[in-house]
């Protein structure tokens, strides 16, 4: 312990997760405390997640955290109340083969150093895309609370982890856990009730198939945490939203995911994206994150189909919706975050081809001549 030289580390990955019932506004920002719960799918962590390492030393002379390899700020007051919430919890930590030992009272005297990948195709350009940010944001901060954890030793249930989490990204704290997952708004001032809880697990609907279509590189303009805070001051439709139609929804919802019902989970899925983008748009100045984009490029992975697309956003939605008429019953989901990429969740394989295979035939794979010019010239794609 009296050397500076040694160095501890710990190493977690975390999955990400796709909102079904949008989590949008806060009703206490330093608690993050939501105006109305949500409920979402977490996908496979060999999908889309990030990995991080903690490093925690003496001769470390602060906190620093890289994203990617790019360092970032951690001046950010969600950072530092994670790590203080952590540290708070931290026991004494032994690695008895290098002879190292710190006792609880000890962490608050050290720094730590993050570091944080995430696993995007890299090629698929979806770690800088608009959704990639708001998902490494999300994984990052969760893992941001989860690894030094792990590092610290800290013996929290998961509920405990998930309010830590929930207080670096609202959203974060659905990765707790796998299958489907409830964000309870909760009712109390300290944030003591508004957790996360497993609704089913991963196996419960394992049919579903998840397609991501990739339809914009570009960081969003307009960052959730502010997006959220000028629709809670601006707009009504946000009021009716989280009193009134919400609570009502995560009751179907719940009801549908139990019972595996596709065409009730759909046509929840589809209403509740629609209507948080009405929100966006019903804040002043308004919110646009459903820009009509360009992008070009095929990624598939196996679960979960990453399809970089080129056109307009509204045609995904509009080839979703034709189909379901078509049939008269919902054959596929579509749901949109705080940015353009569109993610399609469909009941089994054999209509995921399907919708591939629609999504290929509107928006098909670059041409020989355009890939030259990605390779040649336009790397922001890459
Ligand atoms: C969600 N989103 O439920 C919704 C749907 C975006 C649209 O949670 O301010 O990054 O860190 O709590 O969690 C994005 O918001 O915001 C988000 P903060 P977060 O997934």
């Amino acid at each position: 312990k009296e050397s500076k030289k040694w160095v501890l580390m710990a190493t977690a990955r975390s999955p990400t997760n796709i909102a079904v019932i949008k989590y949008w506004g806060k009703r206490d920002e330093t608690l993050i405390l939501p105006v109305n719960g949500s409920i979402s799918v977490t996908l496979e962590p060999s999908h889309l997640s990030a990995t991080t390492t903690v490093a925690v030393s003496p001769s470390f002379d602060r906190d620093r955290m890289w994203l990617n390899g790019k360092e970032i700020l951690l001046s950010g007051g969600r950072y530092q109340s994670c790590l203080r919430e952590i540290r708070r919890r931290a026991e004494d930590v032994k690695d008895e083969e290098r002879g190292i030992c710190i006792k609880r009272e000890d962490w608050e005297g050290l720094h730590v150093h993050i570091a944080s990948f995430n696993n995007f195709p890299t090629a698929a350009g979806l770690a800088s895309s608009a959704a990639g940010f708001a998902c490494l944001g999300n994984v990052t901060l969760f893992m941001c609370s989860f690894c030094p954890c792990k590092l610290m030793n800290v013996k929290e249930e998961t509920t405990e982890l998930s309010s830590i989490a929930r207080q670096g990204s609202g959203s974060a704290c659905r990765s707790l856990y796998g299958g489907f997952v409830k964000w309870a708004m909760g009712n109390k001032e300290d944030g003591s009730d508004s957790i996360a809880v497993q609704l089913a697990n991963e196996t419960h609907w394992e049919d579903l198939v998840i397609l991501i279509a990739v339809v914009c590189s570009r960081q969003k303009e307009t960052s959730s945490t502010t997006g959220m805070r000028e629709s809670v001051e601006t707009s009504s439709l946000l009021q009716y939203r989280s009193q009134v139609v919400v609570p009502r929804r995560l009751i179907q919802m719940e009801e549908a995911i139990q019972k595996r019902d596709f065409p009730s989970f759909a046509k929840l899925t589809c209403a509740d994206s629609n209507q948080f983008h009405s929100v966006c748009l019903d804040t002043s100045p308004p919110i646009f994150y459903m820009n009509d984009t360009s992008h070009r490029h095929v990624q598939l992975c196996f679960l979960i189909y990453c399809i970089y697309v080129h056109g307009e956003i509204r045609l995904i939605i509009g080839l979703v919706e034709r189909w379901n008429q078509f049939e008269g019953t919902p054959q596929v989901a579509y749901t949109y975050d705080a940015g353009p990429n569109a993610v399609l969740i469909a009941p089994n394989r054999k209509v995921a081809r399907l919708l591939l295979q629609r999504m290929l035939f509107y928006f098909p794979p670059p041409s020989e001549k355009e890939l030259d010019s990605y390779v040649l010239g336009d790397t922001s794609i890459l």
